[in-house]
């Protein structure tokens, strides 16, 4: 196949990279409602992006399986059925297997490849991009729906080649069985990954050693069968609980319908109720489950004195459910509530009950190496057969950065982004015209829910280049003015909220060496409004180029439109 395809240089309206649900949706949008000719390319094997990777045991969305789903068509819609609160990986890849195959999507996209570089070219006004299978292709728009959490991050630990067993990462999981029985393991890292790898592993493994550095916040996912009637009731009622998403600062409701039983307001103060009041309330919002513990008060994710009485509840609970006074001490979380990402429970806590469940504190003993036999701190050897690598990803930049992206004057992209992303909307960089990220650095995705984000921003770019169109403009480019803007309210806001106050992806803590910038926009109702303020204004912030000599830039003349 790859030579078949390499010596053609295929000319396209637009080319899309990621077949999860933003090039999905992108390609649906793009292709069906549009008519651009389009190609999507995608390196993993099969459709679906992270839900693809990430089939490691007990993975699970943690928004709501009906609020978490493709609003591009309404028989869509109607006729999928979900069958638990919070769907597992496999369910929803199913989900995204059932959408590829009704629209017919297949046809279009390029499985098993991967775009190695994008190279602007004035003077034609294309991208000229390559693959690694030798395909060449000149597009007029490059939709970048690489996804927020794409790219594994391992930390730089020796002798990973050197250990005997089976190392797995939890976002690369491999496409066949992995049998834990009677083995032991190593889960390695705490956050929504591991917690749930571990939790499902420590079924079967004969001695699981659960490695944590930080202990996060975790609260119970409260998961169960769909209620009788509850999805006929969201179906009916779709297209309006959609709309009033766009409005929430997450893209989600913590009530999908609004009928749903009142359990938290939400609209008070941690600090301004009694203690009874305030354990009470939390103690709904902890029985409820999901992330609508974030919604108990109006300030846990801004107030850090909220945020400390957040952490009493949670500490609390964990000692009444884990038996064992210092594994319960090491579990509670010592950061602000809010400062690493919340993780839904489904037995995680109760787990380390169990005598074959042992919890390792690797910031007092941190990891040195891989062995032959297992996992070396600085004080012991944990011989083992399977380690679980839930070590993160390069959050929402990593993927970028390793395709070869060369805008105006052969900028490239990855060194523009050296000391921090720069953007305007999270969806255009300066001098990379015609290139649109679905997802990306300073857009709110990562921080909502991001298959709502996802079609928000797919839709807005699809208008605005038929906009581009309809004006006859070559290429789009963003005002340098704009940008600044953009990227200094995106760090107002990261440095004024809990997210930044603790180490964490959010602003590139996670990854060695990576420069800490405050990497996504928080408030997805409020980007929207101002998307569509943009539009109204007749997209203020950008340039557009009608012919060659635009492009010269401002000593030519700007124009804006
Ligand atoms: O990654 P993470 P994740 N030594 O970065 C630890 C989404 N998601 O894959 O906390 C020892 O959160 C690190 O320790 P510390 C969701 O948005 C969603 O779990 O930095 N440990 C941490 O515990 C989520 O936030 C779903 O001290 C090391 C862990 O590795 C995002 O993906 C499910 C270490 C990494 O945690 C990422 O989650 C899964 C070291 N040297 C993922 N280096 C759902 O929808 C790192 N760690 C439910």
């Amino acid at each position: 196949m790859a030579n078949e395809r390499e010596s053609e240089v295929a000319t396209l309206d637009v080319l899309i990279v990621g077949a999860g649900f933003a090039g999905l949706a992108a390609l649906h949008r793009f292709r069906d409602e549009h008519g651009h000719s389009v190609q999507l390319i995608e390196a993993a094997d099969g459709p679906g992006g992270v839900w693809y990777w990430n089939a490691y045991p007990g993975a699970r969305c943690d928004v709501e399986s009906l609020q978490y789903a493709l609003s591009f068509s309404d028989e869509l819609s109607q006729e999928w059925n979900w069958t638990e609160r919070f769907a597992l990986q496999g369910e929803i890849k199913s989900y995204v297997d059932h959408v590829v195959k009704r629209f017919d999507m297949a046809r279009d996209i390029h499985f098993g490849t991967r775009v190695t570089s994008a190279h602007w070219d004035e003077e034609s006004a294309r991208w000229q991009v390559a693959t690694d299978h030798g395909d060449r292709y000149q597009v007029r728009f490059l939709i970048m729906a690489t996804g927020p959490l794409s790219t594994p991050y391992v930390p730089s630990w020796p002798g990973q080649d050197t250990f005997q067993g089976e190392i797995h990462h939890t976002g690369r999981w491999p496409h066949r069985p992995v049998d834990f029985t009677g083995k032991r393991v190593a889960v390695i890292g705490t956050g929504s990954s591991g917690v749930q790898a571990a939790t499902e592993i420590g079924n079967t493994a004969a001695h699981l050693y659960v490695m944590q550095r930080t202990a996060h916040h975790i609260v119970p996912a409260a998961n169960r069968p769909m209620h009788e009637g509850e999805q006929e009731a969201v179906k009916a009622l779709y297209p309006h609980l959609r709309l009033s998403w766009l409005m929430t600062p997450a893209g989600m409701s913590w009530r999908t319908l609004p009928s749903d039983e009142f359990v938290v307001s939400g609209e008070e103060s941690a600090l301004e109720v009694s203690d009874e009041e305030r354990d009470a309330a939390f103690e709904r919002a902890w029985n409820y489950g999901g992330t609508a513990f974030h919604r108990a008060f109006n300030d846990l994710l801004t107030d850090e004195r909220a945020s400390a009485l957040a952490n009493d509840f949670l500490e609390r609970k964990i000692a009444s459910i884990v038996d064992d006074p210092q594994t319960a001490a090491l579990l509670t979380p010592r950061q602000y509530y809010g400062s690493k990402r919340l993780i839904l429970d489904s037995g995680y806590y109760a787990m380390f009950n169990r005598p074959e469940v042992e919890l390792v504190d690797v910031k007092a003993d941190p990891i040195e190496a891989f062995t032959a036999k297992g996992v070396r701190t600085a004080g012991a050897e944990y011989e083992v057969d399977v380690i679980v690598c839930a070590t993160g990803y390069d959050a929402l930049t990593g993927s970028l950065d390793r395709i070869d992206i060369r805008g105006r004057d052969g900028a490239i992209l990855k060194q523009e982004w050296a000391g921090g992303p720069r953007s305007y909307l999270g969806v255009m960089v300066k001098g990379f015209p015609n290139l649109f990220i679905v997802s990306g650095p300073q857009s709110p995705s990562a921080l909502a829910n991001v298959l709502v984000a996802n079609e928000y921003q797919v839709l807005w770019i699809a208008d605005l280049i038929r906009y581009l169109e309809r004006e006859g403009v070559r290429a789009i480019d963003v005002q340098a003015e704009a940008q600044e803007n953009w990227v200094r309210r995106v760090n107002e806001l990261g440095e004024a909220s809990i997210y930044t106050k603790g180490s964490n992806w959010y602003w590139g803590a996670n990854v060695e060496g990576k420069s800490p910038t405050f990497l996504c926009y928080i408030g997805f109702g409020d980007y929207v409004e101002r998307c569509e303020a943009i539009v109204a204004q007749g997209y203020p912030g950008f340039v557009l180029q009608r012919d060659r000599q635009d492009a010269l830039g401002e000593t030519a003349g700007e124009r804006t439109s």
